[in-house]
């Protein structure tokens, strides 16, 4: 199969592909792959860099092409299939798999603070046979990922039974193994949200049911890149993300079933001590949103019969909801999004996902990054718990 137009037949063989996926990336893009190629030069090996480009109008491609890669090989490729993040992936999983690469690694085309030295820390476990897959491990702000922090990072742990801290931090390290598993998944996962944002959350998944070894963290440092408001932006991520993430909980609900316990996961290397960019959200703007968003879909919502009034009555007054309701909440619409498998159920939960943001936000106004971190692992640790209600209330009718 193809997934791509316009590569040369014949790329030769490389230790180590660094796929860079971008969409209007330019002022960033050269300087992520001159980092890859001084990081990939600093580990002596061969190297080859490509770009998945989703057709962006601002020079992307150009920018790519004309950066100073210190004299390795890059290739910039145009992906076939649904325009995403995951369609470009899946193009660079082929051409890792034809130059027969014993490493992958993917950067964000958008990244400000990629080092030479994250390549090592990317590579090096797979390249030593410890694992097949590394996920990055970063510094953020309290304020940043907000997606990750209130359901990718908790629920995932809690259903797979390993504390991934970053299970869609977009930066990952891949051994060739598993890039032959990604490719022979059905061809009918790329016409879903994977081919779009629904990718990090897939790969990861699949790498930790998959896989023979647990992935390992690799410690990263400040992540910088262009920055979201939840409120603005995340929307779509947002929809794309957990409709992937629950279908994914319907496909390997046998792995997660016996699992009551969560592990911490490896970190390979130290985390240097930087400073994180503060982010700055509009607490108000985001309660409203959560308010308005919650109008909008209450003729939907009103039909799940074991959803609490209290709680929607809850954000509808405050524009937020605490820690425990929201874990309810994501169970309850996971049970539905299994009898139901639409798009609608995640359009749902959105509001609540607002409410969920600002009130972490409100409570943790004066805390420093390490208090803001334990609400999180607090906040796992309840995923953990209401987990066997829910298995028993999953597996019910099965
Ligand atoms: N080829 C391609 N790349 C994309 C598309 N959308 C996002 N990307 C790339 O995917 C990476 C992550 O996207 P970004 O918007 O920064 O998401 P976030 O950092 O996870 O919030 C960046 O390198 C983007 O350039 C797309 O439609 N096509
Ligand atoms: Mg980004």
């Amino acid at each position: 199969m193809n997934y791509y137009n316009d590569v040369p037949q014949d790329l030769g063989k490389f230790d180590v592909v660094v796929g860079i996926p971008s969409f209007n990336n330019a002022a960033t893009i050269a300087y992520v792959a001159q980092t890859a190629a001084k990081g990939i030069k600093d580990l002596g090996l061969k190297g080859l860099i490509v770009n998945s480009d989703g057709g962006s109008v601002d020079g992307t491609t150009g920018a790519f092409l004309n950066s100073d890669t210190l004299g390795l090989p890059k290739v910039s490729i145009k992906y076939k299939g649904i325009p995403g993040k995951g369609s470009a992936v899946r193009a660079m999983f082929e051409i890792a798999h034809k130059v027969e690469a014993k490493v992958f690694i993917m950067l964000d085309s958008d990244l400000r603070s990629v080092e030479p030295w994250w390549i090592e820390r990317l590579a090096v476990p797979i390249l030593e046979a410890k694992t097949d897959y590394v996920t990055p491990l970063y510094l953020r702000h309290k304020y940043d990922g907000t997606i990750t922090n209130n359901i990718c990072y908790p629920l995932t742990s809690a259903l797979y039974g390993l504390k991934i801290r970053q299970p869609i931090g977009g930066d990952f390290g891949v051994g060739a193994r598993l890039i032959d598993t990604y490719l022979s998944k059905p061809a009918s996962v790329w016409q879903t949200h994977v081919a779009r944002f629904g990718i990090d959350i897939w790969m990861s998944t699949t790498a930790i049911v998959e896989s023979d070894k647990p992935p390992i963290q690799a410690a990263l440092g400040a992540k910088v890149h262009d920055v979201k408001d939840p409120g603005k932006h995340l929307q779509g991520m947002f929809v794309q993300v957990v409709q992937t993430l629950f279908e994914l909980m319907v496909g390997y609900q046998d792995s997660w079933k016996n699992i009551t316990d969560v592990v911490s996961t490896q970190v390979y290397g130290e985390q240097p001590s930087q400073k994180v960019e503060e982010i700055v959200v509009d607490l108000m703007g985001l309660k409203e949103r959560a308010k308005t968003a919650l109008q909008e879909r209450l003729d939907s919502l009103r039909e799940i019969k074991p959803l609490r009034g209290e709680i929607i009555e809850s954000v509808l007054r405050t524009g937020t909801v605490d820690m425990e309701s929201w874990v309810e909440v994501v169970y309850e619409f996971a049970l539905r999004y299994k009898s139901e498998r639409d798009e609608r159920i995640i359009l749902d939960l959105l509001p609540f996902y607002f409410a969920r943001v600002a009130d972490f936000v409100e409570k943790t106004k004066e805390m420093n990054s390490i208090e803001a971190e334990k609400l999180i692992d607090e906040q796992l640790e309840l995923f953990l718990k209401r987990k066997k209600l829910f298995v028993r209330r999953w597996f019910l009718d099965t």
